[in-house]
């Protein structure tokens, strides 16, 4: 094997930390003259005309029919659920943030926790039809790292089993398979719009939809399940989105594609920098698949990369590397999910025990990945 050659200059420490990711910010000029638009309006919430273009501008980006945009995604994961008036069990992943199984919790539903596919930690379609009972009436899949879950077996599955899909889509802005949205898949899909993804709002999110009915029943459940003045036909919440971010939101559409170009060229620097060595693993590329490049999530085997993950996590940040343990400790060893079975999770508790995600973002430089890939190597 061919290790890549590290020169005395790679491994200088830098003198600012790196930090898993960094917001792009939108051109504060541009912004300025936004709120000055605002300023002038007086007109700062409640569907105002920012929030009504950034809805439509962000359809026409994703490639999908309609887009209700949320103040963030677990407010709209909530909605989602309850839009569909989902019972009982949703089968769900353990591999992600803890907001995919707050959200069934918050809906008084009771996850069923699903093993993972050991190459991209996506649920795995293969291992759901097991764990339907006569309870079961939804499954909530993870595109984890923005990596498309296997959306024809789900559906497949779904459909025989007459199970809404509700994806949790929190990492997948802008994903495509064969040229069209990942988001396009099952009954509905939330993105997260938060500082620390692909797209962001500051906070945010949105549920997209394919028809003009449910997307009418979504926008009323984020707004207290109000339809007009005197009617309220459900117990709704608030999950508005304010003109200023509105406004935020509709500027970051202009750096997005440029962003993605970047990260795109930033995965594939790591993953030739990164190839050869024994016990790393990068996730292998996918056809026809347009990905974001938002996470870079290495796999260590302790016996044969001749160190922990841990070990290495942490020697990471005393080199002022910051990455994170993105989805360790699992779902299910919070203590709040430790009454529900985790008996059967072997793969999603492996690869919990051995990811690392290396710092990415459009703003990382060359001379940065250049002495993560050296310390790494070293
Ligand atoms: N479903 C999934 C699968 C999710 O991953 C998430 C959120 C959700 C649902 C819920 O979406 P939201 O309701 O949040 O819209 C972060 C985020 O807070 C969270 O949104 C995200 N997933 C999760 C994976 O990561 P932390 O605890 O890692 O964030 P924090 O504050 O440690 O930030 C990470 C790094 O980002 C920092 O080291 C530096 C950088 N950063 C962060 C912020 C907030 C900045 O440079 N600027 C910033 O403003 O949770």
């Amino acid at each position: 094997m061919t290790k890549v050659k590290i020169k005395k200059n790679d491994l200088k420490k830098p003198k600012n930390p790196i930090l898993v990711t960094q917001p792009t910010l939108p051109n504060l000029d541009e912004f300025h003259a936004s709120l000055k638009e605002i300023w002038a309006s007086k007109w700062i919430t409640n569907k105002g005309a920012f929030h009504q273009q950034f809805e439509l501008e962000l359809a026409k980006h994703l490639g999908v029919k309609y887009v209700s945009i949320f103040n963030n995604a677990t407010i709209a994961l909530l909605t989602a659920l309850q839009a569909l008036e989902i019972k009982g069990e949703v089968i769900t992943t353990p591999y992600s943030f803890v907001a995919t199984a707050n959200s069934l919790m918050w809906n008084n539903l009771t996850p069923v926790f699903c093993d993972v596919d050991p190459i991209y930690g996506n649920l795995d379609a293969a291992k759901i039809e097991n764990l339907i009972t006569p309870n079961t009436t939804a499954i909530m899949p993870v595109h984890v790292y923005g990596t498309p879950c296997d959306v024809i077996a789900i559906e497949q599955v779904a459909k025989k089993h007459k199970l809404k899909v509700i994806y949790d889509a929190a990492h997948a802005f802008g994903v495509e398979v064969n040229n069209n949205s990942i988001l396009n898949y099952g009954d509905l899909s939330v993105l997260s719009f938060h500082a620390t993804k692909a797209f962001n709002t500051v906070e945010g999110g949105a549920i997209i939809c394919h028809d003009d009915a449910t997307k009418e029943k979504i926008d009323n459940l984020k707004n207290f399940g109000i339809t007009d003045e005197i009617t309220v036909v459900a117990p709704g919440i608030n999950g508005k989105v304010n003109e200023l971010i509105a406004a935020y939101g509709l500027l970051q559409l202009k750096t997005i594609d440029s962003d993605i170009e970047k990260c795109k060229t930033i995965t594939t620097y790591y993953k030739e920098h990164l190839a050869n060595i024994e016990g790393l693993k990068c996730m292998p590329d996918i056809k026809n698949t347009k990905l974001n490049y938002s996470y870079f999530p290495i796999f260590i085997d302790e016996e044969k990369f001749g160190m922990s993950r841990d070990e290495l996590y942490f020697k990471l940040k005393e080199n002022n590397i910051f990455g994170r343990r993105y989805f360790y400790p699992l779902i299910t060893d919070f203590n709040t999910y430790k009454n529900f079975d985790s008996s059967n999770l072997p793969i999603a508790k492996k690869i919990a025990s051995q990811v690392i995600c290396l710092p990415i973002y459009a703003g990382l430089t060359t001379a940065e990945v250049n002495y993560i890939t050296a310390i790494i190597n070293s």
